[in-house]
């Protein structure tokens, strides 16, 4: 069950795609077989004891979410892998971008791929097509990945070493904030065309991030954005983070992010 908004991401599908696996595999995701209570014909006693539990299993979920993602931070430590966590709602770019940076990179660094959606391998046959490797994890009804998640996606997509694994998250500004998966470095992506005021009213996912993609940046001549705002709140919510713009369509802006790239990848040698 995901504590933002309680979903139940209670059933994993990895595409089997991966070097070894041929099948589907089914996995039962770990402590989901709660659920909240509904509040019918509960008096004021009954409600303060639900919303104790409620906080107790949140507690417990992020608790076990820790261990694992612990887990597979020492595990990409081990390999020398840089791990990064793309998160932003769906459609700001995220396959795109990697995509592009993949080419950009032309096998000049290993990197492999975790992709994360509710349904289809869409995305993972997109990075494949690059002639990359790439897991396709289904969650679902569930609205983000857990360490968990891309723990068992580790056992079957190794992570390059001394490259490096990108994580893209669920599409989604608000759950995937909560859920440490291990990685070294969260990165926001933002595009332009989601208006100015989305760093402002989804603040956890971006205050946590490592860098802020403003992508699809060869639109602004063909719209009314103002990114010197949506930049400035970014900015506001995240003030320790680099702020990049780019296209992941013409790869405007792409030697920035590919130097933050080589030198977040060196530190993690
Ligand atoms: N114009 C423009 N379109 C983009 C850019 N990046 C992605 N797109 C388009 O935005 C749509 C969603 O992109 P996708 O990579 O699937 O987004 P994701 O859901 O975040 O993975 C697709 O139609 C892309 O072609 C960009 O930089 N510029
Ligand atoms: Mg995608």
């Amino acid at each position: 069950m995901c504590t933002t908004c309680g979903c139940g991401s209670d059933h994993v599908v990895f595409d089997g795609t991966a070097p070894d696996h041929g099948h589907h595999v089914h996995d039962h995701h770990h402590g989901d077989h709660h659920h909240r209570g509904h509040g019918h014909d509960h008096d004021d006693h009954d409600h303060r004891h639900d919303a104790t539990r409620t906080i107790r299993l949140e507690r417990d979920i992020l608790a076990e979410n820790a261990r694992h993602a612990a887990r597979n931070r020492q595990r990409l430590a081990g390999a020398g892998t840089l791990a990064l966590n793309l998160v932003s709602s769906p459609g700001s770019g995220k396959t795109t971008l990697l995509v592009r940076t993949i080419e950009a990179l032309n096998g000049a660094v290993d990197v492999a791929v975790i992709e994360g959606d509710q349904q289809t391998s869409a995305d993972a046959d997109r990075i494949r097509a690059t002639g990359t490797p790439a897991l396709q994890i289904n969650t679902g009804k569930g609205c983000h990945l857990d360490a968990h998640m891309v723990g068992h996606a580790l056992d079957r997509l190794p992570p390059p070493r001394g490259g490096v694994l990108f994580i893209e998250n669920v599409g989604n500004l608000v759950c995937p904030a909560e859920f440490d998966l291990g990685e070294a470095a969260r990165v926001a992506i933002v595009s332009i065309t989601e208006g100015e005021d989305k760093p402002l009213k989804y603040p956890d996912i971006f205050a946590a991030a490592r860098l802020v993609l403003v992508n699809k940046i060869d639109l602004a001549p063909h719209l009314d954005a103002d990114v010197p705002l949506l930049i400035a709140n970014a900015r506001r919510v995240s003030p320790r983070a680099e702020i990049l713009t780019v296209s992941a369509r013409t790869g405007e802006g792409f030697p920035a992010w590919l130097d933050w790239l080589e030198a977040r990848r060196l530190r993690a040698l």
